[in-house]
């Protein structure tokens, strides 16, 4: 399987898209599609489904040979068996995380701001998602914070940075310029009419950077 650092697209199945009934095909499409990593986000989302649907996508991303990422719910990443989980400003301290996970989950934090990045690997996070650099109907109530801090963030990291919001395959030259090397998309994939051929598309474009 894919370890973290391996990883440059990110992709996301959120129950803000997606019907809980499609999950998993959606799941299924964006792995073969070849993101290298998936998350389930799935928000207000009954803890039993958010179990029942992981527990799922952790057969299509064994499949593909991808960790599978629970987000915000600790307990259920160590229910599933899944190899990270992802938790935010406000989910509490990571030992606390590690302690529900255990040692073989990887633990990534979102962050918003140098600071946050800055504190995030003090706390030892096995990764990061920085942003949103655009403003984003997927966390519509977050101010965003543009392209000019993501140079300085990737020059301390010491684990792999992943940009977030409003990435798509129109932004994402702008992004990588400005210094990203790994991204997660949610909507622009999601959304899209092809998510396979989205997927390759945002792929080739890494590729070539
Ligand atoms: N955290 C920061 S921005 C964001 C999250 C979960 C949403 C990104 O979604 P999109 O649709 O790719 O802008
Ligand atoms: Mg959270």
């Amino acid at each position: 399987m894919k370890s973290i650092s391996e990883c440059r697209l990110y992709g996301i199945v959120d129950a803000g898209y997606v019907r809980l009934e499609d999950m998993v095909m959606m799941g299924r499409k964006l792995v073969e599609g070849g993101v290298d990593v998936l998350q389930l986000r799935a928000k207000g989302v009954e803890l039993a489904d958010v179990e029942r649907i992981g527990g799922e996508l952790l057969k299509v991303t064994r499949d593909g040979g991808v960790p599978l990422v629970i987000n915000d719910h600790p307990s259920v990443a160590a229910s599933v068996g899944s190899d990270g989980v992802h938790v935010g400003q406000e989910d509490g301290d990571l030992a606390e995380v590690r302690r529900v996970v255990g040692g073989n989950c990887f633990v990534g934090r979102s962050t918003h701001s140098v600071a946050q990045a800055r504190a995030a690997m003090e706390e030892k996070a096995d990764y990061i998602g920085f942003g949103p650099l655009y403003a984003t109907g997927t966390k519509p109530d977050y101010v965003p914070i543009g392209l000019g801090d993501i140079a300085e963030v990737e020059g301390f990291a010491e684990v792999p940075v992943f940009c977030i919001g409003g990435v798509n395959l129109q932004t994402l030259p702008e992004v990588l310029a400005a210094g990203a090397r790994r991204v997660v998309i949610v909507s622009a994939l999601l959304q899209a009419e092809d998510v396979g051929r989205a997927v390759k598309q945002v792929n080739e474009a890494l590729r070539q950077s």
